[in-house]
């Protein structure tokens, strides 16, 4: 806590003293004070910032509706590349971690507990006067100080402790004039290696939020496709971005897979520095909060139906699309339409199967050359790779 205040504004003209009420000059001695007793306090407030000085919950928010739990945890290197994760279980820690849904209206609380060593942190640290841990950070809906998840709201957890965020989906409310928060989302930390937790979102502390509304369509399969530095999708180039066993396909964030007719949605987050443009083959969508528009919905013909989404630092959006709708199973390209990226390795595919879970014959695909494998610490230049073709 500190001595911030927004003052009143001041009347134009002080009204005449009255016998029972201070007089002006009484009145301003009364704000300093109150501001240099603020100010003592708030000397020792940011340490009670975690402990009840803030909201625990925003408003809205009466308790939480539904808890679950969530680890970071290290993962295997990447070559040198320390990589982080999380997971509902630490066994399950990837990343991009677990993708959460909410409903709008829905309160949520997520314990955190951070399984990443000191030693590991230590290693990321940009700078040894900042603090050990992790945290969980949000976008797009609601939470207090307390779930902001940064090291000057005291929000982390230290090495091998636990904290409970609190995320509420706040609905719409047409008195107030307040949004809702439905839409396409993600969290991550916001406090390994530096103020920003730049370190802690490029070694893999990020994931996907989806936030619906009643009534709306229920995808049969969501994805999350993280665009990043170095060419990276989900921190993968070329190759690594679709590890696809083509005789068993394990949906996950390095197989993208579906059957023709299924309801796929993408959550698509731009992480790091640069520009992105998210792309997909054989399908289109259209612009508008879930990717779809039906006739006769006002503004239906001023929606743009596009296949090319334009991705900045931060931004996410996402969309549904029917898998092979219209142009059937195959694998369809998903990439960054900045060509240089795209050469460089950004550039995954959406295996789109038939009604029987079965890619038709004829349909094996040739990778292009293929970039380096991982997005590491060094902007190595795109090598020649071998060109492969599955069986
Ligand atoms: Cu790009």
């Amino acid at each position: 806590m500190s001595a911030w205040r927004l003052a009143e504004a001041e009347p134009t003209s002080e009204p005449a003293p009255r016998p029972d009420r201070p007089r002006p000059g009484a009145r301003r001695m009364l704000v300093v004070a109150a501001v240099v007793l603020l100010t003592l306090v708030g000397a020792g407030g940011l340490a009670a910032a975690g402990t009840g000085m803030f909201a625990e919950r925003p408003d809205g928010c009466v308790k939480p509706d539904r808890s679950l739990q969530l680890y970071a945890v290290e993962l295997p290197r990447d070559g040198t590349q320390i990589r982080l994760g999380y997971g509902l279980t630490p066994e399950t820690a990837s990343y991009p971690g677990p993708t959460m849904e909410m409903m709008e209206g829905e309160c949520l609380a997520i314990t955190l507990h951070n399984q990443v060593s000191a030693e590991t942190l230590t290693a990321l640290r940009t700078n040894p006067a900042h603090p050990l841990g992790v945290s969980l950070h949000v976008h797009g809906v609601k939470y207090t100080q307390q779930s902001d998840g940064t090291v000057q709201s005291v929000s982390y957890v230290p090495p091998g402790e636990s904290r409970t965020y609190t995320w509420y989906a706040a609905p719409r409310n047409q008195r107030t004039g307040a949004q809702g928060t439905a839409g396409y989302w993600w969290y991550h930390d916001h406090v390994v290696g530096g103020p920003h937790g730049t370190q802690g979102l490029s070694a893999g502390l990020f994931g996907g939020l989806v936030v619906r509304r009643p009534g709306d369509p229920k995808p049969d399969r969501t994805y999350v496709t993280a665009f990043g530095d170095r060419q990276s999708i989900n921190l993968r180039r070329g190759d690594a971005t679709d590890t696809c066993d083509a005789a068993n396909p394990q949906p996950g964030p390095t197989c993208l897979v579906a059957r023709k007719g299924e309801r796929v949605e993408f959550v698509v987050i731009g992480i790091g520095n640069d520009m992105h443009t998210f792309h997909l083959h054989g399908h289109s969508w259209a612009d508008t909060r879930t990717g779809m528009v039906a006739n006769g919905q006002p503004f239906a013909d001023s929606v743009p139906v596009i296949d090319n989404k334009t991705l900045g630092p931060g931004d996410s959006f996402g969309l549904q699309v029917v898998a092979g709708d219209s142009v059937g199973p195959g694998h369809w390209m998903l990439h960054c339409h900045m060509q240089f990226h795209s050469d460089a390795g950004m550039s995954t595919m959406l295996h789109v199967l038939d009604e029987n879970g079965q890619m038709p014959p004829g349909m094996d695909h040739q990778h292009p050359a293929a970039a380096p494998a991982t997005a590491g610490t060094t902007a190595a230049p795109a090598t020649e790779g071998t060109a492969h073709q599955h069986d």
